[in-house]
């Protein structure tokens, strides 16, 4: 896959230096464009190994319309563990070790690193077995699952969108309108975070099913990875749903960057050589699009570059 490091070589090239609200820094660029055919293979980094299964959990939560991360820490995925531990580190009610810039510190200072990773255990813990705890502080508010599968409407309705997409390429194809918008503005205030890719459109053409998605914000070198291999994943699942071959995967991306602590590990990425991309299988034909499981999907022929370690800005 050339385009995803020729996107990491513009961005170390043509990146601007810009502060950003995590305080890591960034050097970042404008404005780009990722092609992928999907009939091409899978587009899993092969010059690093990318965690599939931690994908494929991230986008089953999201279809199910679910915005805690009870879910996802059941299915041991940590990816979004840092938001809602903010929340309660930063709330009245917690009564533990001090945890101001815990992201920051956590890389900077070891001792600290310790203590924090203990109280992020028990943060897990109690959000897996308490149920009180998990629904006051595993909740990251109306993010992707609920824009997606509950809209809220002026007059108190809901908009299943993901349905209601999926209904319209199978009926109506051709199409203009096939499209599921997560940038609720009257909402994006009570998000932990607001959505990074904000929408995304399908395109049916000689029975092929095209998919193109919006991202305001792109942490090119931990997320971008799992963002492209999600959408591949949804593109795939749509088209079986919709007895469609697939097509295209088109990415779109607004403020393109790599964090100050990611560059290293960019060109360590930089230096590598790509491999034949890997296959997706789908081992079931479930009855509607919210019916997969983690189970259903398999990688095939899968042999990345070794895992590069980077930390998460929160
Ligand atoms: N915030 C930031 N700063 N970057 C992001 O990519 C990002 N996301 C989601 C929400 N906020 C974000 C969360 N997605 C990893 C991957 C995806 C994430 C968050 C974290 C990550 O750490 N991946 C590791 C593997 C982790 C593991 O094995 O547990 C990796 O090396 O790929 C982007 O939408």
């Amino acid at each position: 896959m050339k385009s995803y490091l020729g996107l990491l070589e513009d961005v170390l090239e043509n990146g601007v230096r810009k502060e950003d609200r995590t305080g890591t820094g960034t050097i970042s660029v404008f404005g780009r464009q990722l092609r992928f055919d999907l009939n091409k293979g899978f587009p899993l980094l092969t010059t690093k190994r990318v965690p599939f299964r931690l994908v494929a959990s991230e986008l089953l939560w999201f279809l199910n319309g679910d915005t805690n991360i009870r879910y996802l820490l059941q299915h041991n995925n940590n990816i979004w563990n840092e938001w809602p531990f903010k929340k309660w580190v930063e709330s009245e009610e917690y009564q533990g070790p001090d945890m101001t810039d815990f992201g920051i510190r956590s890389q900077k200072d070891e001792k600290f690193n310790e203590i924090y990773k203990n109280e992020m255990e028990k943060f897990k813990n109690r959000i897996l077995e308490d149920d009180e705890f998990s629904k006051l502080y595993g909740e990251l508010g109306p993010v992707y699952g609920s824009q997606w599968r509950n809209w809220q409407t002026k007059d108190g309705s809901f908009v299943d969108q993901i349905k209601n997409v999926v209904n319209q390429i199978k009926q109506n194809p051709d199409s203009r309108r096939l499209l599921v918008n997560a940038w609720n503005a009257g909402e994006v205030d009570n998000m932990k975070l607001p959505p990074c890719h904000y929408a995304f459109q399908f395109y049916v053409a000689d029975g092929k099913l095209s998919c193109m998605w919006q991202q305001r914000s792109v942490d090119t070198f931990l997320g971008l990875p799992f963002n492209i291999a999600s959408y591949a994943l949804l593109t795939h699942m749509v088209s079986q749903q919709c007895n469609l071959k697939v097509g295209e995967l088109i990415f779109n991306g607004g403020d393109v960057h790599l964090y100050s602590n990611h560059i290293e590990q960019a060109k360590v990425q930089l230096s590598r050589e790509t491999k034949d991309l890997p296959e997706l299988k789908i081992n079931r034909n479930p009855k509607s699009i919210f019916d997969y499981k983690v189970e259903d999907f398999e990688i095939l022929d899968y042999s990345p570059h070794p895992h590069i370690k980077a930390e998460v800005a929160v």
